[in-house]
């Protein structure tokens, strides 16, 4: 008997060292300290043994499952730390990798171009001015000389809103008419800002920017218009550029002119493409907003900064401006892009 539980034990014990997993463990546990286990059999021939005999093999049992429990705990602490660390070193952190990084955001190339042309008329005596892009009707058109059958006007350029009372501004005008009503000439203001049409296609999007210009004093001459707008062309341009004033017409502008720009592609071929609308302010708009047009002229004009964007950056769709995909915006950082460091 003695010999069937230490073999028992020794064999068990073997057992406890080998097990590879909690799992395997805990059915040895129950195998052999279970009540279908062999000790709890030999417990249960307790009963027909003498006192002596009952007494000794009773308390051998009693060791053997001691040391089996002792050796199942001290086999599950180190499963356990097994598992534990076999954890930590797949999920390891290796401190000594470089940073992922945040790469600096950049300046969108239209508010890049928009903030250029402004620090450009900044350099020869604008003020940068701004309104709202929420426009009643008289501030969009009225004061502006639209007469009420214009077809501007018409639902299918306008953002209507408010039932018709309100606009989506179609154009920065309005802000110069703000400007013009509460403050006194001289006033030598750029207006830039978001401007919306109704009209969406390869070259057109609903909501585009425009940057519009007015200068209004005693004696402001058509002769300022073109020295100053050809100036800018040349800063902007970054070379003498050769320009074209072709008669056209605005409601607010009296002569009105479109400005073309010589171009020579490639090839050499040359010709003419248009770039910004100008002319004298036109007497019903000083009247509109309380100025004496015996007393002050002005010129003004407007430009769109999605145009003057694809020219200098040699961009061709519109749309890559409103895609939002950063392998095209990142191309125009000021942190190093494909076309140098300036703006
Ligand atoms: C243009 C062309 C010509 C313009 C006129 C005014 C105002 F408010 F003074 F009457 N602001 N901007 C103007 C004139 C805009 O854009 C092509």
């Amino acid at each position: 008997m003695t010999s069937d539980i230490e073999s028992i034990q020794s064999e068990a014990l073997a057992a406890i060292d080998a097990a590879q997993d909690l799992r395997a463990l805990d059915e040895l546990r129950v195998a052999e300290l279970g009540k279908k286990g062999r000790l709890t059999a030999i417990l249960k021939t307790l009963g027909g043994m003498e006192p002596e005999q009952r007494k000794q093999v009773g308390g051998q049992v009693n060791q053997a499952k001691a040391a089996l429990q002792q050796a199942i705990n001290a086999r599950k602490d180190a499963l356990e730390r097994a598992e534990i660390d076999a954890k930590l070193s797949s999920e390891a952190i290796d401190v000594t990798l470089p940073g992922r990084g945040i790469e600096p955001g950049t300046l969108h190339p239209l508010r890049r171009t928009a903030e250029r042309i402004s620090a450009l008329f900044g350099s020869i005596g604008f003020e940068v001015v701004s309104g709202p892009e929420i426009e009643d009707d008289w501030h969009n058109f009225e004061a502006l000389n639209f007469p009420p059958e214009h077809p501007a006007r018409a639902m299918h350029d306008t953002f209507w809103v408010n039932g018709g009372s309100h606009v989506l501004r179609t154009h920065t005008s309005p802000v110069q008419v703000r400007t013009m009503q509460a403050r006194k000439p001289p006033l030598r203001i750029i207006a830039p800002g978001r401007v919306y049409r109704c009209d969406s296609d390869r070259t057109h999007s609903p909501m585009f920017h425009q940057i519009e210009g007015l200068y209004v004093a005693e004696n402001v001459s058509f002769a300022d218009l073109k020295s100053d707008l050809q100036q800018f062309l040349s800063l902007y341009f970054e070379r003498e550029v050769e320009t074209r004033f072709r008669p056209s017409y605005f409601p607010f502008t009296e002569p009105s002119c479109e400005v073309d720009i010589r171009y020579e592609d490639l090839r050499g071929r040359t010709g003419w493409m248009e770039i910004l609308g100008c002319g004298m302010v036109h007497p019903n708009v000083f009247k509109a907003v309380g100025l004496d047009p015996e007393a002050v002229t002005g010129y003004a004009f407007g430009m769109g900064v999605e145009r003057m964007a694809m020219l200098r950056y040699g961009v061709d769709d519109l749309r890559l401006f409103f895609d939002n995909d950063t392998r095209f915006l990142k191309q125009f950082s000021a942190f190093g892009n494909v076309f140098g460091a300036a703006a």
